[in-house]
């Protein structure tokens, strides 16, 4: 019975998407915060889901720039809601304590995925330093030397964009070789990662975390045998 009405919630923030109906995906929001649903699969299963359906739309050219910014404006009304009730699995915020710095490669605009990976990090315990979208390669650089941050978390959604990440490792590799570089976005593929020497590759938010949390390990011994004088590698706050 309570997955029948989850069900309906979940097809009312696809459809509000789909549909760029502010109201009706605020509505969905809250029914499913009201009625105790989980609200990590309300954004993934619900307003990540109409979005994918949006990403079918345009590419058929039925929707076009201005339908999928209003798509996005819905979703983000969702995810207003849903955010402060997205719970961390407790072994995961145990285990998981770092500093991220995350951000959309140059040139690309597209900021929802990388919205939802940062999700993940926050409720998970790290502290995250949020570049934005269109960030250059030298303010990756910079913010992650600056704050001495553990994890790099690179998003690029195309295809002209992504060669971004592949200069960015490099700088960020010279200057300090111990942070851990993940990388992520719809064109990428977990191969094309490592090519280009990313410590990790997430396909969606969950596995973002994830793996990150798989890298913390490494970072942890890497402390270790430095005497704790590694720039850059996990604190535990
Ligand atoms: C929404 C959208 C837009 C919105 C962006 C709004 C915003 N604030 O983000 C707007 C309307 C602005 C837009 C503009 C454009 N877009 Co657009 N857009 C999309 C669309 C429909 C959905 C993307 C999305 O939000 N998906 C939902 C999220 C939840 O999924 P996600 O982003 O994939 O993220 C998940 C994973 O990838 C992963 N992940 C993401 N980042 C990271 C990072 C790390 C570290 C990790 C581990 C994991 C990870 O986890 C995320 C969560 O699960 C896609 C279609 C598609 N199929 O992807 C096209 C798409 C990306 N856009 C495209 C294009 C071409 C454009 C434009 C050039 C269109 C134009 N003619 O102007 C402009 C580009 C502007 C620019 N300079 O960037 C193309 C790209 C094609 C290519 N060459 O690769 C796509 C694929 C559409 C298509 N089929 O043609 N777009």
């Amino acid at each position: 019975m309570a997955d029948e009405r989850f069900a309906v919630i979940l097809r009312e923030l696809q459809q509000g998407v789909v549909e760029y109906d502010e109201q009706r995906v605020r509505k969905a929001a809250r029914q499913a915060v009201d009625e105790g649903f989980d609200a990590w699969s309300a954004v993934m299963d619900g307003l990540a889901v109409g979005m994918e359906e949006v990403g079918r739309f345009f590419a058929a050219n039925e929707y076009f720039v201005p339908e999928v910014l209003m798509c996005a404006d819905a979703l983000y009304a969702g995810l207003a809601i849903l955010r402060p009730h997205v719970k961390a699995d407790a072994s995961r915020r145990m285990k998981g304590k770092g500093a991220v710095v995350i951000g959309t490669v140059e040139g690309d605009v597209h900021d929802i995925g990388k919205n939802l990976v940062k999700l993940m990090f926050e409720i998970a315990g790290f502290t995250v330093y949020d570049l934005g979208r269109d960030v250059p390669p030298e303010k990756f650089v910079d913010e992650v030397m600056s704050t001495d941050s553990d994890f790099l978390c690179m998003s690029a959604m195309m295809t002209t964009t992504m060669g971004g990440m592949r200069q960015v490792i490099e700088k960020v590799r010279a200057k300090n070789p111990n942070v851990k570089i993940m990388v992520g976005g719809a064109p990428l593929t977990e191969d094309l990662a490592h090519r280009w020497g990313a410590d990790g590759y997430g396909k969606d938010a969950p596995n973002a975390l994830s793996e990150a949390l798989a890298l913390v390990g490494s970072l942890r011994k890497m402390t270790k045998a430095a005497g704790n004088q590694t720039a850059g590698a996990l604190r535990v706050r």
